[in-house]
Order: structure tokens, then sequence, then C-alpha cells
């Protein structure tokens, strides 16, 4: 076996895959906890498929936890795997606790018998800020959640203090704000910007059907954040970390810096419809890193401007290349 192995839940998705390609560089060997699917397209993954090895396991399902654990053996576990889209979150409140609360449980405790002395990152989310009084948040922010997504990521963000103070671990949770890429799921305002606009611009498609554009958000890149997790796990004391840019944007400010990169005015093509607002918004998020700037000496080089051209793109060469996504329907 090598030397530093680490496990990571939730692979097949935006971040999981980062950060698998990142530990790989770094020389880790690098195992991935994956659920049982009735198709095996693991796009994200594709390309690093024969390096890293899956095993199948469900964080609803303790006994592969435990199994994950004892085949792995890791030196470090990244709780990544969630029910991670907020707005499905009111039409699956019973699994999204279950699975993004809940599991975080069952992963630490199969932690704590199997392997207690490895590192454990859980993917905390400034959702958990929710309608905050304080703008910009840092790590004494209180959480104010709205949603059942962000009540069990409070859940799972107290279990892990929890575990931490009762028994010792190492175990840190990184409070990040929203991050995207091209890996991005569909259904995520800024993909299924980029998406739509790359479709408009290429004369698929001609509406852009939105919901709250008052809405800001501190947006970075995925690739530059998973690093940050990693630095968390190589500190001396396990701590937690607000994670983010430091600049916010509205979902307006979006739209209009996607349209104009391919010289379209967004006005002639977004509507407000009333499908994709929530039932309680978050209006502002906005991270203050003082803390992570100094102490991971993280510092995100990839600005708002550079991330929506990436993406948008991104979209028009998939598209060019014929691999077309259906539009977003959710
Ligand atoms: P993502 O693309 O939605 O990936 C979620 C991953 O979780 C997928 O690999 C998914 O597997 C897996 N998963 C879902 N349910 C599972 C279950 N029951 N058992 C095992 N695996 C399961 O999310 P992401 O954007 O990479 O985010 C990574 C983590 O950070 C999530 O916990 C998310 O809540 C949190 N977070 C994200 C952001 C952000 O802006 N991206 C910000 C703060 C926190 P399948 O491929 O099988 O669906
Ligand atoms: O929404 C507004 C929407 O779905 C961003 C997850 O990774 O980050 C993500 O959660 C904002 C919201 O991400 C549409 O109301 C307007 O205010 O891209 P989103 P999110 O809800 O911020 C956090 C940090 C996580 O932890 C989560 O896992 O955009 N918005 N119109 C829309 N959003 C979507 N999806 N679709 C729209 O049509």
């Amino acid at each position: 076996m090598a030397e530093r192995r680490a496990l990571i839940t939730g692979i097949t998705g935006q971040d999981g895959s980062y950060l698998a390609e990142f530990l790989l560089g770094q020389g880790y060997q690098v195992f991935g906890l994956a659920r049982r699917r009735s198709t095996d397209s693991f796009d994200n993954i594709a390309h690093i498929l024969d390096q890293i090895e899956l095993i199948t396991g469900d964080l609803a399902d303790s006994s592969s936890l435990f199994r994950a654990m004892e085949r792995a053996q890791p030196h470090e576990i990244y709780n990544l795997a969630a029910q991670s889209f907020v707005k499905s979150s009111w039409e699956l409140p019973e699994m999204t606790g279950d699975v993004t609360g809940i599991g975080v449980t069952r992963l630490l405790e199969s932690m704590r018998v199997v392997c207690p002395s490895a590192r454990f990152y859980q993917a905390s989310s400034s959702e958990m800020f929710g309608l905050s009084e304080e703008c910009p948040q840092n790590e004494k922010t209180p959480f104010h959640p709205r949603s059942p997504y962000a009540v069990a990521k409070v859940y799972g963000h107290w279990s892990t203090v929890n575990y931490r103070e009762s028994y010792g671990l190492f175990a840190c949770c990184g409070i990040l704000f929203n991050h995207e890429s091209p890996r991005r799921g569909l259904e995520f305002v800024t993909r299924k910007v980029a998406h739509a606009v790359a479709r408009i611009k290429l004369g698929l498609s001609d509406r852009l059907p939105l919901g709250n554009l008052d809405a800001r958000r501190d947006w970075g890149f995925a690739g530059e954040y998973v690093v940050a997790m990693w630095r968390m796990l190589q500190q001396d004391e396990p701590e937690d970390f607000v994670i983010g840019t430091g600049e916010d944007y509205s979902v307006r400010d979006l739209v209009e810096a996607a349209f104009s990169y391919v010289d379209l005015d967004w006005q002639d093509y977004v509507t407000q419809d009333e499908r994709f607002m929530r039932p309680a918004e978050v209006p502002r998020l906005l991270a203050d890193c003082t803390r992570s700037q100094k102490r991971l000496e993280w510092n995100p080089q990839v600005r708002f401007q550079d991330l929506v051209e990436m993406m948008v793109q991104a979209e028009l060469e998939r598209l060019n290349n014929s691999k077309k996504p259906e539009d977003a329907t959710i």
C-alpha cells in the first residue's frame, strides 16, 4: 500500500473529482466511496478511473462505511458526499437529513472504531449562516439555516465538532462558500446559466427562466477550494475554517456577465419563473476569510469574471463537440 491513503466520499461529484486529482498529484493512494448506480457513467472521474479505487457504499448504510474504512485504512477521510442541492431539500427533507446530516455521524462512528488516528474533513457550508445578521460571515458568525439542507449541514457540522471534543479525533470542518466549475451539476445556477447562454448563442434555445435574481453569493472556482480542504488536514491542530473569495455578486450580475461574454443582452432572454423560487431564500452570503488566508496561506486566484467565462466557454465547447446535456428542468 502507498504511504498516504485518502478516502473520499462524494468522489463522483464536482469537488470529489478535483480533490481526487489533487491528491493523486500529491502521491496519495485514493479510494472513493461511490453509490451503486443503474448506469455506470462517471463523467467527472472518467479520466482518472484507472488511478483510483472505488468502493461501493452509501452514507445511509453504516455497514458499507465500516467496510470502506477497513478496506482503505485511510490516513485522511474527506466527507464530500451529500444531497447537495438546496432546492431539492424541500422536496426530499427526510432523505436530506438522513444523508447530509446523520450520514456524517455514521461516517465519524466508523472512523472512530476502525481508524481513530485518521484525519477527517467535513464539507460544511455557508448555507448554515442562512439569514445571517452579520455580513461578511466568519468562523464565529452564528448559524441561521434556511432550508432542510442547511439544517442537515448544521447537524453534520456540530457532530464533527462534537466527535473532536468527545473523542479527540482530528476532525475539521471547512465552511465553504459557493464554488463552481464546468463540472458543476446542471441544476445549480452558475452551470444552468452558462449552459443556457451557450445554447442560446448556438441557436439551440431562446429563453432562460430563473428564480430570484437578487440573491447574492460569493462564488469561487472549485479546483482551488479542494486545496484548502487538504491544507486544513495538514495543520498541527484540527480547526474549522471559512473559505471563499471575499467578493459577492448577484444572480443578475452573473447573468449579465455570462451573456455579455457572448455579446448578447441578457434582458432579451431571461424571465423570472416562480418554479425556481425557494420557500425561504438566503439573500446574501459573503466570506470573511481573514483566518484561512493567514493560517492556511490560501488565496484564491480565479475571480468572478474569470469563472463565468471559464464556464460559458466550457459549455460552448461541450455543445460544439455534441456532448449535449438536456436543458435543466429543476
Ligand atoms: P455534488 O457535485 O452534488 O456531489 C455530491 C456527491 O455526493 C456525489 O458524488 C454523490 O454521488 C454523492 N452522494 C450523494 N448522496 C450520497 C449517498 N447517500 N451516499 C454516498 N454518496 C452520496 O456536490 P459538490 O458541489 O461536489 O459538493 C461537495 C460537498 O461540499 C457536498 O457535501 C456539498 O453539500 C458541500 N458544499 C458544496 C459547496 C459548493 O458550492 N459546491 C459549498 C459548500 C459545501 P452520485 O454521483 O452518486 O450522486
Ligand atoms: O443557487 C438563486 C438561488 O442552487 C444560488 C450548493 O452547492 O452552495 C450551493 O447552494 C442562488 C440561490 O446554489 C435560480 O435562489 C435564482 O439564491 O446555485 P444554487 P446554493 O443554493 O447557493 C452552497 C454553499 C451549498 O452548500 C450547496 O450545496 O441562485 N437562483 N434562480 C437560482 N438557483 C438555481 N439553482 N436555479 C435558478 O433558476
